[in-house]
């Protein structure tokens, strides 16, 4: 049997390092945390993931995983660490692609894959990871195989998505490319596409940056319904009628470890861009934009309080990477407003968290950030005594607003608050 070891048991690492584990072969995950290792060793999960949970927990018991804080020996390495934005200087941080490549260079012997899988600027494998595994003294393309196969997988669904999106790889050379479409073909039921280095890891940040682009549109489209008193929704519904238009959703501001940082990971080697950076400007302002759009909702009110609804950077996942939940919550505390915030999927935030009832008790606006489905079952009836004004500003359009105005709810919604006063 072979066996893979796997650098990063993040949200992505840990889903591909089981499904390969529930397959032909041995897994060791790498990681930094030690917290993480102990748990994988026991088989269990260190996030929630639907399928996760009992993907780990039948390889564990088949002994077909286990977790290390180093690396060893293996015939496939994978890297599936995380490459932050650093965000004093904007570039994007690799030190944990750096490390790993070279703990795969203490390790690399003849006829090893190795498998880029982290999402980097376009020519990282070639100008970095090659010149550091070639310090083993193996030679890419002669020795050792070597490709790029970044994943797809969305949050909330990613064994599925892992199991069944296409997928692109690029092969440093032919072989390494048909190499690894074997290897991942031992669960990927999508089709899989061969191509070079360079153009997978182009593909992958030109998917993320036209997601990105796209939400700034419609971002900018709901700034300009509210002036002139259109519905941003209906708008977009009626829009999306056209047979090639797919215009995104508006929000509170684009979060999550991707699309916050991907587009700007294109730039590294371009100074004609203009649209990817404008967009991720756009997207970045949102959080000021709610926070004028509740300003107006609640004008008046003397030293007004806020509860925030949600605080995962999307529905029903537990991670609060670069949500836009925290800048809103800072800029309102440096309004003057009181904030409680209530989110049932996270357990840990820089800020303490309520329970639902708590986080309404004597507060003058409810602001729902992110679109939990547990959020559709809330009782507004229920809410309203404990609130001291009953106020709410959807930043997603996710509630029933008839049924909170029927509770005595002044409701705005993003795209839409020339509705004000419903
Ligand atoms: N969002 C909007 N409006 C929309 C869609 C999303 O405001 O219409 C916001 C979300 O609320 C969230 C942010 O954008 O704050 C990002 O969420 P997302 O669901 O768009 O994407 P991620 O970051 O969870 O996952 C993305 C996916 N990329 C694409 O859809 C092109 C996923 O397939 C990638 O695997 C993932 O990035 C990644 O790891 O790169």
């Amino acid at each position: 049997m072979k066996k893979i070891c796997i650098f990063g048991l993040g949200y992505i690492g840990l889903p591909t390092a089981c499904l390969f584990a529930n397959r032909d072969y041995s897994v060791v995950g790498v990681d930094v945390k030690i917290t993480v290792i102990e748990k994988v060793n026991m088989g269990s999960c260190p996030f929630e993931e639907p399928g996760l949970g009992n993907l780990l927990k039948q390889a564990h018991d088949n002994g077909k995983i286990r977790a290390s804080l180093n690396p060893e020996s293996a015939d496939i390495f994978i890297v599936a660490v995380p490459t932050p934005m650093d965000n004093n200087t904007g570039v994007a941080d690799l030190k944990s692609v750096y490390e790993a490549a070279e703990g795969i260079a203490r390790y690399l012997k003849k006829g090893n894959l190795v498998i880029v899988e982290s999402t980097v600027p376009p020519i990282t494998c070639e100008k970095m990871v090659i010149p550091i595994l070639e310090k083993s003294g193996l030679k890419a393309g002669i020795d050792f195989y070597l490709a790029y196969c970044p994943e797809r997988a969305i949050p909330s669904n990613t064994i599925n998505e892992m199991i069944n999106n296409d997928r692109v790889i690029g092969g440093f050379d032919n072989e390494s490319a048909l190499l690894s479409k074997n290897l991942y073909a031992s669960f990927v039921q999508g089709n899989i596409y061969l191509t070079n280095l360079t153009t997978a890891a182009m593909v992958k940040l030109m998917e993320n940056t036209y997601r990105d682009v796209n939400i700034a549109l419609a971002n900018e489209f709901a700034i300009i319904t509210e002036r002139i008193g259109v519905n941003v929704w209906e708008a977009i519904k009626l829009a999306n009628k056209h047979p090639r238009v797919k215009i995104h959703s508006p929000g509170p501001g684009v979060g999550g470890h991707c699309l916050t940082k991907d587009p700007l990971f294109l730039l590294e080697n371009t100074t004609g861009s203009r649209i990817i950076e404008l967009a991720r400007d756009i997207n970045d302002a949102m959080p000021r934009h709610v926070l004028s759009a509740i300003d107006k909702l609640i004008s008046g009110i003397t030293n007004p309080t806020i509860t925030i609804l949600g605080i995962a950077y999307k529905a029903d996942v537990d991670d609060t990477r670069e949500t836009p939940a925290l800048k809103i919550i800072k800029l309102a505390e440096n309004a003057g407003y009181k904030v409680k915030a209530h989110d049932p999927w996270v357990q840990k935030f820089e800020y303490p968290l309520y329970s639902l009832e708590e986080s309404c008790m004597d507060s003058d606006c409810l602001v729902l950030i992110t679109d939990h489905s547990i959020f559709s079952h809330i009782d507004p009836q229920m809410l309203s005594s404990k609130m001291r004004h009953r106020n709410l500003f959807d930043t997603r359009n996710f509630l029933d607003h008839k049924l909170w105005q029927k509770a005595g709810f002044k409701v705005n919604v993003i795209g839409n608050v020339s509705t004000k006063d419903n």
